[in-house]
């Protein structure tokens, strides 16, 4: 573990950096809302917050913009994404350094997040020649179907504070390629590398013309910001990011209105150890992905279900690495767990590892340990629980780095382990039997949106279609063709001939 290090001036980086931004000063001290950093508690910036009548006008502002933006055709919308990308592999280093000020994830992860923005930029701009829609043949002589994909209008994005750049950038990359302008609101903890980005996106959209203004608009605020681009029926969709909870609430408002929702919403992800497993390789996957981003990714590896035959050959070293794994600042290169962002994260993992000693479950791990920051940090060991069952707080999703150990006999004892929980997010199977690995990927295998072969849960690429299924929420965000999502498709018969025949066979003469 490293030795904890004395605080530095992280408002000052963050002043540095808004300043290459062209940001002005006053932007980090505007407002009462603290920000602080979790690496070592210091107050980072003052922010103001929206109220719901300046969102209510810049929905009013983002409408505009649609009328204007829906009409340029894809591949110029494709240019400014272009742009986009451009900025922020320029900003890579300061805006991941960003990143992991404001939450605390280590560097590499800080610097990885803002690569999968580029990334999803890449792919949108290729996206934006390739909005395809179908032509079918048509029952009816010199007639022809088809369809087109429109922009659809204002889109919402509410992020959470883990992934505080990347998902608001796989959301607008496509938002903006099909048409539509985004109004973003990012989580309360996170402001800050909101404002960077939109800064980037500004500085892009002054390199091309007649880029309408207001096509992406920030608003940092709380909840009652969130309620009214939830409510407000010129926002077409929300995509929102965060806790169940949460997605419960804007998922049954959006319905009540017929807006549309992309929902990303809590995972409980498992992996299944086979016997056959490459153990070395699980033992590493299963750290990357239980104890990495310190268990704060929604794809964080919960649980894992260990065969009986290699239980004893694996758990102990397991243990091992959650003994020695290093836990410090995240700037600093050697360390592998940064901080949790709050103490409301660290009082949920205790009270979850309390319910998990109390239905049988063997903690190891989980203490707050000395970090960089002093009191006002909360820096944990990872936890390992073997459970005796799956019960109590192993069926929901605790934010935090504790992974819940089951064992199994059988295969289908394991998936119904597996499939056993509300959440369907992402999953894994260790295995080098194909048997087992197809069946897992197979209709009766796992139930999640993401399933994963002899790798972990998390660090997805791009280039899929990502999301989940049950209490996740069912969106599907990213690659593949989650842009149909952002889109509305229009069907079209067209009678090219003189005659009028009617679709199923139909007589109608008059
Ligand atoms: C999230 O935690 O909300 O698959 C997103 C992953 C990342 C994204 C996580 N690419 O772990």
């Amino acid at each position: 573990m490293n030795k904890p290090e004395a605080p530095t001036s992280l408002s000052r980086d963050v002043a540095a950096f808004f300043a290459e931004l062209g940001l002005p000063a006053e932007s980090l001290s505007q407002g009462s809302t603290e920000i602080r950093s979790p690496i070592n508690g210091e107050i980072i910036a003052r922010v103001r917050f929206a109220d719901a009548a300046e969102a209510k006008a810049a929905i009013g502002r983002s409408a505009e913009a649609f009328r204007q933006w829906r009409v340029v055709p894809a591949p110029v919308r494709g240019e400014l994404i272009r742009q986009l990308g451009n900025e922020l592999r320029a900003a890579k280093e300061g805006l991941g350094r960003l990143v992991t000020i404001e939450t605390g994830k280590i560097l590499s992860e800080g610097l990885g997040e803002v690569q999968e923005m580029i990334d999803i930029c890449d792919f949108a701009v290729g996206l934006s020649r390739q909005l395809y829609g179908l032509t079918m043949v048509s029952e009816r002589a010199d007639h022809r179907l088809m369809e087109q994909w429109h922009p659809l209008g204002p889109t919402g994005v509410i992020t959470a504070f883990n992934f505080p750049v990347a998902v608001w950038s796989w959301n607008a990359a496509l938002a903006l390629v099909c048409g539509n302008p985004v109004i973003w609101k990012p989580s309360e903890k996170t402001p800050l590398t909101a404002m960077a980005t939109t800064a980037l996106f500004r500085r892009a959209a002054a390199r091309l013309d007649n880029i309408p203004a207001d096509l992406v608009t920030l608003l940092i605020g709380g909840r009652d910001v969130g309620e009214v681009l939830v409510d407000d029926p010129r926002v077409a969709l929300v995509s929102a990011t965060g806790s169940t909870g949460m997605g419960r609430i804007v998922g049954e408002r959006l319905a009540r209105r017929f807006g549309r929702a992309i929902l990303e919403l809590g995972g409980n992800n498992a992996a299944i150890l086979c016997p056959s497993a490459d153990l070395d390789l699980a033992l590493r996957a299963t750290a990357f992905s239980a104890i990495g981003t310190a268990g704060q990714r929604c794809t964080s590896l919960r649980r894992i279900i260990v065969h009986g035959s290699v239980y004893d050959s694996f758990v102990p070293r397991l243990k091992k690495v959650y003994d020695t794994v290093t836990i410090g600042n995240p700037i600093d290169g050697s360390t592998l767990v940064g901080p949790l962002i709050d103490k409301r994260s660290y009082e949920a993992m205790q009270k979850a590892l309390e319910a998990a000693a109390q239905a049988g479950g063997k903690v190891h791990g989980g203490k707050r340990v000395k970090g960089p920051g002093g009191d006002d940090a909360y820096y944990v060991s990872p936890a390992l629980v073997e459970m005796p069952a799956q019960t109590g707080p192993v069926l929901n999703e605790t934010f935090a780095p504790i992974l819940y150990v089951l064992r199994y006999e059988n295969f289908d004892e394991a998936l119904a382990l597996h499939n056993g929980v509300p959440q369907g997010l992402s999953s894994a199977i260790f295995t080098t039997d194909l048997r087992e690995s197809e069946r897992f990927l197979s209709a009766s295998g796992s139930d999640c949106g993401l399933a994963n072969v002899n790798m972990g849960s998390s660090g997805a690429e791009i280039g899929g279609a990502f999301g989940g299924e049950k209490e996740t929420g069912g969106g599907r965000e990213s690659g593949s063709d989650a842009w149909k999502a952002y889109m509305r498709r229009v069907t079209s018969a067209i009678n090219f001939g003189h005659a009028l025949p009617l679709a199923q066979g139909v007589k109608f003469d008059i």
